[in-house]
């Protein structure tokens, strides 16, 4: 007999560490922006795996690549060369205008990588005195879960008890050029931003607040770190965010969506010599850059831009928003977005965002709370008008009702 919900949940609370608090559904199934529970019911994924799954679920060529390449090679580590990184290498450095890589695994990972080297980078190449380096980051940042990172959120969820933390870090402002000036001084190597602050709400900065950031960078030889993990590969409607406002970072970070939702898959992307400063024995990952997860990448990029995905969210994002804007609900309080990286954010008094997502369920959509208040919605950028469309009726008739 085959195991019910209430099976599968009481054992995760049973064995499994509550670290998180899912949804009452179990999927077992995924094709394109649909996923099937284990009784059989489909869902439009609204969430794509907070974007990793962009390219759709079980995308039958990166599935393709994958299988074919765990056929033939794996995991050689970095002692050894392998045949698919250096073809990799080619291919992100192309498709993003980079000039070096570093691979790695985790999203947190390659924040942490980046760190490292942007550190690095202030002590031997600007000069800054041994152990002085400061970052700076935004208030409301989510840039992962490792200690390092956790340091310097300004949630109290995320960072209560796990102290002590790393020094080195100055908090200000998401959106705010001015805060950014008044920080900086000379020992600054490096900002670390979201372009779009995806945990917070997704939160899109005033226009020009990158041009002057970028500016101001320049002027006082600080690296612009751009954690484009949730919103590069198309998410945000370009290949990258930065891309809304026409500026380069300097170090710009890829995870999530780079394999697809396949496997683990993340790199740090220079554009100078802050990936140059590194030397054998001083970073590394056991996965990182093994021939599977380098095969799995290729495919999740070829397909990103062969079918046209990134036009995709382009085009599927404005028709949503729109959407989303057009319904008349006492609920909302307000509709953000930009290509398929979208949010409502409800008025306090309509009730828990997540009654919503429970409601949303039933009528068989799959969509994530962020904080108390804001639904967050980012499909697969595979969706189509008619499936937007079908989205939009539900979303309507979620939102009129009242939870409160
Ligand atoms: C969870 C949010 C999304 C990220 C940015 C680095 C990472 C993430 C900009 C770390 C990860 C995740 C992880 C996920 C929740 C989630 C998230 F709600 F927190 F904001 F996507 F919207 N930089 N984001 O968004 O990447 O190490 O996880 O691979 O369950 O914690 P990772």
């Amino acid at each position: 007999m085959s195991s019910s919900v209430i099976d599968f949940l009481a054992t995760e609370r049973r064995l499994g560490t509550y670290n998180y608090e899912p949804i009452g559904v179990v999927l077992s199934r995924g094709e394109g922006v649909w996923v099937w529970d284990i009784e059989g019911n489909r869902y439009l994924d609204c969430l794509s795996a907070y974007s990793a799954v962009s390219q759709g679920h079980c995308h039958p060529k990166i599935l393709a690549a994958m299988v074919e390449q765990a056929h033939r090679l794996t995991l050689t580590s970095r002692a050894f060369h392998n045949d698919q990184l250096a073809p990799f290498y080619e291919e992100i450095a192309a498709l993003t205008g980079s000039h070096k890589v570093l691979p790695m695994n985790s999203g947190a990972e390659a924040v942490e990588s980046a760190i490292k080297s942007v550190r690095k980078w202030g002590y031997e190449v600007k000069g800054v005195p041994d152990g002085q380096a400061e970052i700076i980051v935004c208030a409301d940042n989510f840039h992962g879960r490792t200690l390092g990172i956790v340091g310097f959120s300004t949630d109290p969820e995320t960072r209560k008890h796990f102290g002590p933390f790393a020094p080195g870090f100055k908090i200000i402002p998401f959106g705010d050029a001015a805060a950014l000036e008044a920080a900086i001084t000379p020992n600054t190597v490096a900002f670390l931003v979201e372009p779009i602050q995806g945990e917070a709400g997704v939160i899109i900065p005033p226009a020009g607040y990158f041009t002057k950031v970028r500016q101001l960078c320049t002027a006082s030889n600080v690296m612009l770190v751009l954690d484009e993990i949730q919103t590069g590969l198309g998410r945000t409607g370009k290949l990258l965010a930065e891309q809304h406002e026409g500026i380069e970072a300097d170090v710009t970070l890829l995870g999530k969506a780079l394999s697809g939702g396949f496997y683990p898959v993340s790199a740090v992307l220079s554009n100078n010599d802050v990936l140059g400063t590194l030397r054998p024995g001083q970073h590394g990952s056991t996965f990182g850059g093994n021939p599977l997860a380098c095969a799995v990448a290729r495919a999740a990029m070829r397909v990103l831009v062969e079918e046209g995905m990134i036009e995709n969210a382009a085009r599927q994002g404005a028709r949503f928003l729109e959407g989303l804007k057009d319904i008349r609900a006492n609920t909302i309080r307000e509709v953000r977005g930009r290509g398929l990286m979208l949010a409502v954010e409800l008025h306090p008094e309509a009730g828990r965002a997540r009654r919503y997502c429970e409601a949303l369920q039933a009528k068989g959509i799959l969509a994530k709370d962020t904080h108390e208040h804001t639904i967050r919605i980012a499909p697969p950028l595979v969706i189509t008008s008619d499936q937007v469309d079908w989205a939009l009726e539900r979303f309507a008739a979620t939102l009129t009702q009242d939870f409160s």
